[in-house]
């Protein structure tokens, strides 16, 4: 029977809307959205099917049967993996109390679940991927605008000019977004790209500056030093809405835009013409404040460098600005129901809150419970479950992390895949996948706010379960279920739906429910209530960072060169992978099998290195790795920069066995390299040895 349904893509945590034909119950076809997207898919949406049909993925549920890691596995069945965990929880509980569990998860739209499952069992410690992410941007912008990363969505489409820190949205995919900013290019508008090296936005990028890795906080301050002295800024929006703006432009004022060129190796010259282009096309200009804003330990003043830009545009809540997202009450509609349980009143274990005021609460820090996984300060910490999470491949230096996980009672890995985690963990639960699932609606706000699903297109392959059962049937096994009101996915979403007056039918027609017909837009000029700073202003200085002694405008610190013969580490993606869980995905794996190391030509000709020629990769504790070279002017002598996510270590996945090189195991100790001010892992403060690797044959002298 043939079948069309539309869905909501989960090849990776954008999350794109898509519609999915199928017959049979095999996946025939896969588009985005023609509603939202105008049909338009990434490669890694494309092989959706492929995931469905990779047999190397878990199919029922495992508990550990050999030691951890080792690999050996009794199948078990649902209702015995699912007692397992629940006898093991209670016992932790007794013991140690409910605290000592941790759920770590992706985040997201569907995270209300497990942390409703989290705080019901009694413990504040749910924690997400986001201090390898966007955490150092996320705090940046709360200490600023007083709402954080997703504070406000960008109107790429309307806007005249963007400007992208490592953004590189053209391998690191948004569909929506790369729709806007192709519409944008198309309609004469400009893409300012800043990277270390060449990349497939800085190829569609009308100016490019190619800066010394670590050096975009500098940069960003050379533009605020040419915008201010040339009075470019929008003064009223500036005397409107911000304070202690004085204090930035004496900061800035030793920041000249020959200063910056000095400091980031670009031309003075350029830096200007750039100002003159951002004259023009003020306020239509987006900064975008970065995603990852790859990670040094200056990130969070870089990102919040980019913040004051878009302040100095004026650009906010206008077409072609920053739009702050509208939720139901802006369209006088009720919201949905979400899975709800208030945190316990204990402190959190990763001291976020109490140790660590300055930082958002909601999900903490999670690499912060290492060290109490080993000091059992304030308490000890016996159980993890990992949901759609990673932290083997997300968190630096694995081995140190095997360690401090070693002090936990249970590991429980609920994927997909086998993720390195889950490999080393004690029971895998495997999830169906997006294709194979429902999952509950979830709220997407922005100046159109709309509600959506993912309804799955077919029965899954294996033995595998959705997460809201999985976690159903959890909590009725620790008897938490009167915070799981539901038995089916047409319950929950039934739940969900009541307050609003729709059913999950009115999804149907075009797989999500618009809360609105036309933008909404606030007032520009009554804009007071929507910075949440203490102050209600857009705070050039923040009280939060003064009461916990740091700075708020932080002078400039150049970057660690890296000791001879050294190179700092720097990653990325590909438009073609998602982190670590494609690499095995046999239609993926055939577009990229392995990452390379890219090395800047005069570096590599004085290493003896050619294209392909293998080479060592030596992290700074010895540990070595084989990858071939990417020889190339393109990326800045300072640096060598690979594809995250390779190097995997699951023998069952015989493509991604041991294909490539792993990033996070070159970042030996810097689990505890982390940026007091933003919370993110400094992850690009790793520098590694490079050198020609003796497998190679010998070269011939050429006569
Ligand atoms: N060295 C280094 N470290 C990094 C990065 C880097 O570039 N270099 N990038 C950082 C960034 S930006 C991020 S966001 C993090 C990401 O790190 P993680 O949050 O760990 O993200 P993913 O690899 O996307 O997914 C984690 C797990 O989710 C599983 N999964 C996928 N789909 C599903 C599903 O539908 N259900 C379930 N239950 N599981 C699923 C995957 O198999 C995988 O094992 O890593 C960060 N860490
Ligand atoms: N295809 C694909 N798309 C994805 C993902 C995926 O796994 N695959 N993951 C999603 C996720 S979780 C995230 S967080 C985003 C991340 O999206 P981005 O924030 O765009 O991050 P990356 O792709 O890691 O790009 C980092 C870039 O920073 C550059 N860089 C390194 N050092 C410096 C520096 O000092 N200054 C500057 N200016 N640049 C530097 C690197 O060369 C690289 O090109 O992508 C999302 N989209
Ligand atoms: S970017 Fe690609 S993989 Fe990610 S959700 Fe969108 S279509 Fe799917
Ligand atoms: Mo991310």
């Amino acid at each position: 029977m043939k079948k069309s349904v539309y869905s909501i893509c989960g090849m990776c945590t954008v999350r794109c809307p898509i519609r999915v034909e199928s017959e049979d119950n095999e996946v025939t076809w896969i588009e985005g959205n023609s509603h939202l997207l105008d049909g338009a898919l990434c490669a890694k949406g494309s092989a959706g099917p492929a995931l469905v049909k990779d047999d190397e993925r878990p199919q029922q549920p495992l508990i550990r049967d050999g030691g951890r890691g080792a690999g050996r596995w009794r199948k078990a069945s649902w209702e015995e993996a699912l007692d397992y965990i629940a006898e093991k929880l209670l016992k932790i509980k007794n013991e140690y109390g409910p605290e000592s569990l941790v759920v770590s998860s992706r985040g997201g739209p569907w995270q209300s679940m497990y942390k409703t499952f989290c705080h019901a069992f009694g413990s504040p410690n749910y924690t997400n991927h986001d201090s390898t992410c966007g955490r150092n941007t996320h705090h940046a912008s709360l200490s600023i605008n007083g709402v954080g990363r997703k504070g406000f969505v960008y109107d790429i489409k309307n806007s005249k000019h963007l400007v992208l820190f490592g953004r590189n949205m053209f391998a690191s995919l948004r569909i929506a977004e790369n729709i806007q900013t192709m519409d944008m290019l198309e309609k004469g508008g400009r893409l300012t790209y800043v990277d270390v090296r060449q990349t497939m936005t800085g190829l569609k990028a009308t100016r490019f500056f190619q800066v010394r890795p670590g050096t975009d906080y500098a940069l960003a301050l050379g533009f605020i030093h040419e915008i201010i002295k040339r009075e470019i800024y929008d003064k009223a929006f500036v005397d409107k809405y911000v304070s202690d703006f004085d204090q930035l432009c004496t900061f800035v004022e030793e920041y000249t835009p020959a200063w910056a060129a000095k400091e980031c190796g670009v031309k003075e010259k350029a830096i200007k013409q750039f100002v003159d282009e951002v004259a023009e096309d003020m306020p239509n200009v987006i900064f975008h404040p970065g995603w990852m804003l790859t990670r040094y330990k200056d990130s969070f003043y870089a990102s919040r460098a980019l913040h004051i830009l878009n302040v100095l545009m004026g650009n906010i809540e206008i077409k072609g600005g920053l739009i702050i997202p509208k939720g139901p009450g802006d369209c006088g509609v009720k919201g949905i129901r979400n899975l709800d349980c208030p945190k316990p009143d204990i402190k959190r274990a990763d001291g976020v809150g109490w140790k660590y005021k300055h930082f958002d609460k909601g999900p903490g820090l999670q690499h912060l419970f290492f060290p109490t996984l080993h000091s059992q300060d304030p308490y000890p910490v016996k159980a993890w479950i990992a949901m759609r999470h990673d932290p083997f491949t997300s968190m630096p230096d694995p081995q140190a992390q095997k360690l401090a996980f070693d002090n936990c009672d249970l590991l429980v890995s609920i994927d997909t895949h086998y993720s390195e985690f889950g490999w080393y963990a004690d029971v895998i639960l495997p999830e169906a996948t997006y294709l194979e699932r429902d999952n509950a609606i979830c709220l997407q706000k922005g100046p159109k706010p709309r509600l959506a699903v993912r309804r799955k297109a077919i029965d899954p392959e294996f033995d595998t379960k959705p997460a809201w059962e999985i976690f159903k049937q959890l909590a009725d096994r620790l008897d938490l279920n009167e915070h799981f009101p539901y038995n089916t996915i047409e319950d929950l979403w039934a739940w969900q739906l009541e307050p609003t007056g729709f059913t999950i039918q009115d999804f149907d027609e075009k797989g999500f429910v618009s809360l609105t017909d036309k933008v909404i837009m606030y007032d520009r000029d009554n804009l007071e209530g929507q910075f949440k700073t203490p102050s209600g202003k857009i705070e050039i200085i923040s009280k939060k960072l003064t009461d916990v002694g740091l700075e708020s405008l932080k002078p400039y610190v150049s970057p660690t060169k890296p000791p001879k013969g050294q190179f700092r580490l720097v990653f990325g993606r590909s438009a073609v992978h998602t982190h670590g869980h494609t690499i095995n995905n046999i239609l993926l794996y055939e577009l990229m099998p392995k990452n390379s190391l890219w090395i800047n030509t005069r570096i590599a000709a004085k290493l003896n290195v050619k294209e392909g020629d293998v080479v060592d990769v030596i992290a700074v504790d010895g540990f070595k790795q084989r990858i071939n070279a990417h020889v190339t002017d393109f990326i800045h002598p300072e640096c060598v920069y690979t594809v995250h996510g390779f190097g995997r270590q699951v023998p069952l996945q015989s493509r991604a066995y041991h294909a490539g090189l792993s990033d996070q195991k070159l970042m030996p100790g810097m689990l505890d390299n982390w940026d007091e001010a933003g919370g993110g892992v400094n992850l690009c403060e790793a520098f590694v040895t490079v050198r020609r690797s003796a497998r190679n044959p010998k070269r011939r002298v050429e006569l």
